[in-house]
Order: structure tokens, then sequence, then C-alpha cells
């Protein structure tokens, strides 16, 4: 049964909305009432593909009964049980099946609730990491312009989308930025991984000339950013990456809170570029979106590393009430069957390059500076109007909604990553409703 509320009968103004602009959206709603399979009806009853997986989260597409099965018997059979000091079936059983998926080694899992804990748990990890193994001088932790890691004081020093950090004048000390690759003069409309680039990744060892390697502790990216508009990665600039933080000592965290459970046609970006970092935090598609739940990936060093002392010793003073949440466990694990089942966490490599040359043939409308693709993410980014940067992208992102498109706007960049169980012709219908509008708002 589909319940349409429609919106002169909601209250609006007691929901504070996170990273909205509240008034704007009060004048005129967007409500989303149901969703199944790719698409979201509204609560006026009209069809709207997800072009966007929701936030990035709904891999397997919506309304999986699977998930809510398990979830339904999951509550009815044990609806909360802690573990700290206490332990249920299920969270073993779950991390498992995540190591048997992870790149390889990084099979040692803790669980947190959404990706701004997954990367504040990874930044601790790193420095108690350290720590342990006799580098306590080893604090610094590095992030890159253009990052997103979410909202905690961790993530957000680590990250580098300015009106994130702006307004909230208290983060870390410690933290430094490399540079971003986004290089429109040299890469714009690049298809997959840009040519030029690779080199940028030494700007880690300006870094290290700075502060002195015996102070950095880890290196956090996104494989390919998602919130600045999927950039993904030159060539080679993982790898070399990768080779500067080992000569170093230092750690590597992906952040594949995006890129992880299929996105780019592996189940994750480090096995997609053949690149394995030390830590890797992830959230998101771990549940399909259904539950709150992430996890923190860590290597066996590191895990090992930590697991000194006496053997009644606390070895990690961290954790959450709802770390490894019994539902939680039982979405993931349903969510992983249907990947599983449905071949979705290597789909995307079937399908990239129909995306590819599907967002492509937008090159050339009118204002269209740069499409990017890399697996199932794609952006198209178009001009600022004069003076007014984010009003065309915000226009744009409208009309598609009216029109039947449901994407995420990023300043004058629209970020698309469909659902992994997408058809050739969901991928018509997005590609053809965002040109449309973007040739509306010529
Ligand atoms: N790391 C990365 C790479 C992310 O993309 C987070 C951490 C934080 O996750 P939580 O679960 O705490 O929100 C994210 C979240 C968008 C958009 O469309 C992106 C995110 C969230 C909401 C919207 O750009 N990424």
């Amino acid at each position: 049964m589909t319940v349409h509320q429609k919106p002169n009968t909601l209250q609006l103004e007691s929901f504070w909305m996170p990273f909205t602009a509240n008034r704007q959206f009060k004048a005129a709603p967007r409500l989303f009432a149901s969703a199944e399979g790719m698409h979201y009806t509204t609560v006026d009853g009209r069809k709207v593909i997800d072009g966007s997986a929701g936030l990035w989260c709904v891999n397997a597409g919506h309304g999986r009964r699977q998930i809510a099965a398990a979830v339904e018997r999951q509550l009815m059979n044990l609806d909360f049980a802690p573990s700290f000091q206490m332990g249920h079936p299920l969270a073993f059983d779950f991390a498992a099946r995540l190591a048997e998926i992870a790149p390889d080694g990084l099979d040692r899992i803790f669980f947190t609730n959404s990706g701004s804990e997954s990367v504040d748990t990874a930044l601790k990890i790193a420095l108690a990491y350290h720590r342990a193994a006799g580098q306590p001088t080893r604090t610094r932790l590095i992030g890159r312009e253009r990052g997103y890691h979410g909202v905690g004081f961790g993530g957000m020093s680590v990250g580098g989308m300015v009106n994130n950090r702006r307004a909230f004048a208290t983060h870390l000390p410690g933290v430094d930025h490399i540079a971003h690759t986004h290089d429109l003069a040299r890469n714009a409309f690049s298809k997959g991984q840009p040519e030029h680039g690779a080199e940028l990744a030494d700007d880690l060892e300006r870094l290290v000339a700075l502060h002195g390697a015996e102070t950095i502790a880890a290196v956090i990216v996104e494989p390919v950013p998602g919130s600045t508009a999927v950039l993904p990665p030159p060539k080679n600039y993982l790898q070399r990456l990768r080779a500067l933080c080992d000569k170093h000592g230092i750690l590597l965290i992906f952040d594949e809170v995006i890129t992880g459970f299929g996105r780019l046609g592996a189940p994750f970006a480090a096995q997609h570029f053949g690149v394995t970092p030390d830590l890797m935090t992830t959230a998101k598609g771990i549940t399909n979106g259904t539950i709150p739940c992430g996890a923190v990936f860590a290597s066996r060093k590191i895990y090992d590393g930590l697991m000194t002392g006496p053997q009644s010793q606390i070895e990690l003073f961290h954790g959450y009430t709802y770390s490894a949440h019994p539902v939680a466990c039982a979405a993931g694990i349903a969510t992983l069957d249907i990947y599983k089942d449905e071949g979705l966490l290597t789909r995307a490599a079937t399908l990239a390059g129909y995306w590819q040359d599907a967002l492509h043939s937008l090159k050339g409308l009118p204002n269209v500076i740069d499409i990017r693709n890399e697996g199932l993410m794609g952006a198209v980014e178009v001009a600022a109007r004069k003076d007014a940067p984010g009003a065309r992208g915000f226009d744009v992102m409208v009309d598609c909604f009216n029109r039947g498109l449901y994407l995420r706007q990023s300043g004058d960049s629209f970020a698309m990553s469909p659902p992994l169980i997408a058809e050739r012709s969901h991928i018509d219908e997005i590609v053809s409703i965002l040109g449309d509008a973007i040739k509306a708002a010529a």
C-alpha cells in the first residue's frame, strides 16, 4: 500500500533540515512518499527516477523485501544487544561476511553508524596505532582540498569543502591538506580517469618537508571524491600516493563511504584501482541505506598492533552504543546476500561504458563545461551564472525534479550514482531528462 501525504497537511516548521536551504525548501517543498526499484513516488503521485541512489546509498534499489523481512525478524528476536564486553552472533557473522569481500588483508572490522563516525573512528585508530607502535609523535592528520569526510570534528577538519568548515571555527589542531586534483584546464571532458595530475600526489612530499614525516599519522582521501561532484583520480595518482605513504611510514586511509559496495564495478575502489589502503571507511551501501550503519576496515597489521598489553585490558577506548546494532547487522547481511545473488558488486563494470557514452553525449549542450565519470558515478558541470555560483545548478536540479529525475546538485555540478540495478533504459531516461533541463536553463 502506498500512502501519499499531501504537503498542505504537513507542518513544515519543526524539522530543521540538514544541508538544505530550509526557508527556500519550505516555501516549495519537494517530498517523496514511497519508493520501489529505480523510482521514487512524490506525495502528489508523480514517479521520479532516482539518479543518485538516494544519497549514494541505495545500491540495490528501493523496496527490497528481503532486507525488510530480515529487519522485522531481527527486531522481534533480539532488538538490541550491547557490544561492549558482550556480543551477539550476528555481529561476528556480518564482520566475517564483510571480510570476505574486503581488499587484501583489510579484514578487521569496526562497526559505526554512519560515514562521519567511520571517519572519526579511522582517524582515532591511526593515532592509537602509532602510539602503540612507539611513535607517539605521529599525530598529524592530512586531508585533501575538496575532500568530504562527513561532519564530525575530525572529518570536518580533514575535509576540504570550504562551506562545511567556515562557520565552525574550531578545528582539530595539527591538520593539513594536500592539493586537490580537479584541473579543468588540462582534463575537462576526460572519459574515466584523467591523464594529467599524477604528480599532484607529490604534494605530500611538501607537507613531509614542512612538518617532518615523524609527525604525520595518516593521509585520508576519497578514491573518487563524490560530494564535490565526482572527481576521478588522475591515472597513477593513487599508486603514487600509496608509495609516498609507504616511504614515510604514513598510514593511508581510503574514505569509501560512497565508492564502497560496488559503485565502481568492484566491491571497493581499492580493488577497482588496485591500490590497498591501511584503513578504509564505509557506510551507506553497507545496508543499502535502510538502517544506519558504517564500518571501518583495518589491516591486520593495525589490528594486531593494537592487541597488546594484558589480556584483560580494553585495547581501544572507542565505540558507540549502536556499534554492531543487531538490526543493522541483519539489514547488512541481507544486503550482502542481495549484492551476491544479483552480482551487484561488479555490475557497474558492465554498465560503465554505456554510462560513460550516455553522459558524454551531453557535451556541446549550452553551458556544459565538463563531464566526468568512473564506474557508475558521473557528473555534469555547467558554467556558473555571473555573480551567482550555484544558481544555475539549483534551477536545473529543481527542473529535473519537476520533469521526473532526482539527482544531487553540488554548486553548478550534477552528481549521479544510479542504483546498481539500473538498466540501460534507466540510464537513457536520466541523461535525457538532465539534457532537457540543461537546455531549458540556457
Ligand atoms: N565520507 C564520505 C566520502 C562521504 O561521502 C561521509 C563521509 C559522511 O557520511 P554520513 O553517513 O555521516 O553522512 C560522506 C557522506 C552528497 C552527499 O550528495 C554526500 C554525503 C552525504 C550526503 C550527501 O554530496 N556523503
